[in-house]
């Protein structure tokens, strides 16, 4: 839609609010809005992450980065195994610990000495992330990477020349693996082997990013490009703005306050919208006695539903195995997972079904204008108080998907779900933020006709798809 059809359909729709005596509260001043990267982080939705390293083989979820390399000899490392894993689970990207807090890098780095190449892996020739990004590129699947500003190995963490070694390191990440859609940076930061803490030079790290790879997002406890949701266990509060506000706040200890990164800040000043990660094990690392502790593919599902579906991004890790693979148990919930959600919204009962204003003043629009809610399509969107949507005859459905035209802002600040029944409404569902989008459930409900409501927000409020489910 262009600019200019839009600011008509805005200056239309107001006389419209205006003609059924409802004035929405108008907010002055251009309300922070995606970049284009950003724009395409959201779409990527569903990810999985590989925690992988020397850990994996010594049992440890922190390594001491005292670790010899020896250690680290998977046996029958598979990539394209890895990347059939996440295709099944309908993940659309995958994330590596390029280097955890050990220090141990997994490509043959030029900036340090404690890598693959000197472990007996493959003699020492081998590239964990070559394979892994080349295995991505088949498989269609987009590469990020986990580079941990903390090193419990390197001998000149704690100094100003670690900063150079950091952004070294990084470089060679950012200009051989191809195109990286993520830049992942925990907030551990911990003593290195000196008893020092490092002072890090953040915006130098970023600025070698928005160089090398404009398309990669930055995510930290404060971004820039997407932010930490405040715990691991994979979910975001049912109010999740995108916008957060990031004055006086770092990364790690210093970042905002848990609750804070659930909920986003309304109005913040950058649009810095959450992602959410979890392991499908207690730990993150490789574990063989929690083979059996395996998160089900129902307690996936309701993870994906209390992430994606609250208009976060999902980043769900899969440890390998000391084979260099994923077990049989994790990848079995994962592919019954991704089966379990391709059922679920595999019929969209609004698709394609009419949808009209609900009051009467808004018909000089043309009816194509209200289609644009339920033609599929999210690119097309229209800023609606409240609609009704007309199923032809009564069906069963539980879930409602909306999705809210993020490109210009995020402004929707409550919603609610009414049936047609006994000629009255009555409400079947509320929530309040939308976002890229709001997965709603209720119980099984059967109805013609649903009235949904932006019932506050700033205006305009455009929605982009609404979606009608039954599982
Ligand atoms: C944290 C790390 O300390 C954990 O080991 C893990 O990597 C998690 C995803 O991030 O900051």
């Amino acid at each position: 839609m262009s600019t200019k059809n839009v600011n008509l359909l805005f200056v239309l729709a107001l006389q419209c609010s205006v003609l059924s005596g409802q004035l929405p509260p108008l907010r002055p001043g251009k309300l922070p809005q995606p970049t284009p990267a950003q724009l395409r982080w959201h779409d990527t939705e569903f990810y999985l992450f590989f925690h992988f390293g020397p850990n994996t083989f010594t049992n440890l979820e922190w390594g001491h980065g005292t670790e010899a390399e020896e250690l680290f000899n998977p046996t029958a490392l598979d990539c394209d195994q890895w990347c059939r894993v996440a295709q099944q689970a309908g993940a659309r990207g995958v994330l590596i610990t390029a280097k955890h807090h050990d220090g141990f890098c997994l490509w043959p780095s030029q900036f340090s000495r404690h890598t693959v190449r000197e472990s007996p892996w493959k003699n020492g020739q081998g590239d964990v992330l070559r394979e892994l990004s080349e295995a991505c590129r088949r498989h269609g699947l987009k590469f990020g990477v986990y580079l941990s500003p903390w090193d419990r190995n390197h001998p000149q963490y704690g100094t100003p020349e670690y900063n150079d070694v950091y952004a070294q390191t990084l470089t060679e990440l950012l200009t051989q693996y191809g195109d990286l859609f993520e830049v992942w940076w925990d907030g551990a930061n911990g003593e290195g082997p000196n008893g020092k803490k490092q002072v890090y030079d953040f915006h130098r790290f970023e600025k070698l990013v928005v160089q090398y790879q404009p398309n990669a997002v930055i995510f930290s406890d404060i971004g820039p490009g997407c932010r930490w949701a405040g715990n691991e266990q994979g979910t975001v509060n049912e109010t999740n703005w995108c916008t957060l506000d990031t004055a006086g706040f770092g990364r790690g200890a210093t970042g905002p306050p848990a609750d804070t990164l659930q909920r986003g800040n309304r109005y913040g000043a950058q649009w810095i919208p959450a992602e959410c990660d979890v392991s499908i094990r207690p730990g993150w690392f490789y574990h063989a006695e929690e083979d059996n502790k395996v998160k089900s593919p129902e307690q996936l599902m309701n993870i994906y539903l209390q992430s994606v579906g609250r208009g976060a991004n999902l980043i769900l890790n899969v440890p390998p195995d000391r084979r260099g693979r994923i077990h049989p148990n994790d990848s079995l919930a994962l592919t019954q997972f991704g089966a379990l959600r391709q059922k679920a919204f595999q019929h969209n009962l609004a698709r394609g079904r009419r949808i009209r204003p609900e009051h009467r003043g808004c018909l000089f629009f043309p009816a194509r204008v209200f289609q644009r809610l339920t033609d599929g399509d999210t690119q097309t969107a229209f800023p609606i108080g409240a609609c009704v949507l007309d199923l032809r005859r009564e069906r069963q459905f539980n879930t409602l998907v909306l999705r809210e035209y993020i490109a210009e802002g995020q402004r929707a600040s409550a919603v609610e779900v009414d049936i047609w029944e006994n000629e009255t409404w009555k409400k079947v569902a509320q929530t309040t933020t939308v976002g890229a989008r709001k997965v709603l459930r209720f119980p099984d409900t059967s109805a013609r006709k649903l009235r949904i409501r932006v019932s506050d927000g700033d205006w305009p409020a455009q929605i982009s798809e609404i979606e009608l489910y039954k599982f």
